[in-house]
């Protein structure tokens, strides 16, 4: 078994940290994003839209998405479950993991993508909207702010995926210079907890 990571992006992370909570360890390889490794003929082949993370198994079966890795990691080993154990749990755990995604974790990255350029020689930014993504962002970060002031983490009383995906989402934010708003104290007093646990370092 082996993960195409990549270090310093956002999304791999979510992976790692995943595998860090349950206490996996599995070989991983470096995949350089700004030269271009992953547009290889070679990683398009484990993943055709050219991105990482990718697991790849002993038998050549390759997984990609991250949130399909931690699936794939949640069904083998499900000590501690990070993605809800009764029905409810599992319904409210995929919905809040899918609007961080959505609200929060990919607007960071059009933000990203489109105001820095970073990827300009794959991609067309589009400044404006970057900029419309960011805004997004933090509009989102007040609705993370209202959920926390009623639960301890995202989707409940347990430290659960959407939690993950928010923590590498506002870590990776710094980079855009969008940071939690002084306001936004829950989310302060929440992303203190998140971001000192073991895992957080992965
Ligand atoms: N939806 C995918 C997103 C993967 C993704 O966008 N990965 C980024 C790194 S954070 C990437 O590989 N970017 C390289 C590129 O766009 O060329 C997932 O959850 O795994």
């Amino acid at each position: 078994m082996l993960l195409y990571d990549t270090h310093t992006a956002p999304t791999p992370r979510r992976v790692r940290i995943f595998l860090a909570e349950k206490g996996i360890e599995i070989p991983m390889q470096q995949v350089d994003l700004p030269s271009g490794d992953n547009l290889s003929a070679e990683m398009r082949a484990k993943n055709p839209i050219g991105k990482v993370p990718i697991l790849e198994l002993d038998d050549g079966t390759c997984i990609s998405e991250s949130d399909a890795i931690c699936t794939y990691f949640e069904t083998l080993h499900p000590e501690p479950p990070l993605m809800g154990t009764t029905a409810i749990e599992k319904a409210q755990i995929h919905m809040w993991a899918r609007q961080v995604e959505f609200g929060l974790f990919m607007q960071v990255g059009m933000c990203f993508q489109h105001t820095t350029g970073h990827f300009k020689d794959r991609m067309t930014p589009v400044p404006e909207y970057g900029k419309e993504a960011g805004i997004n962002a933090k509009k989102f970060m007040s609705v993370l702010n209202r959920q926390l002031a009623k639960s301890e983490f995202i989707a409940g009383d347990q430290f659960t995926l959407p939690d993950i995906i928010a923590l590498c989402a506002i870590d990776f934010a710094r980079v855009v210079k969008i940071r939690i708003d002084e306001k936004h104290s829950d989310l302060q007093r929440w992303y203190n907890a998140v971001s000192t646990r073991p895992s957080a370092s992965a």
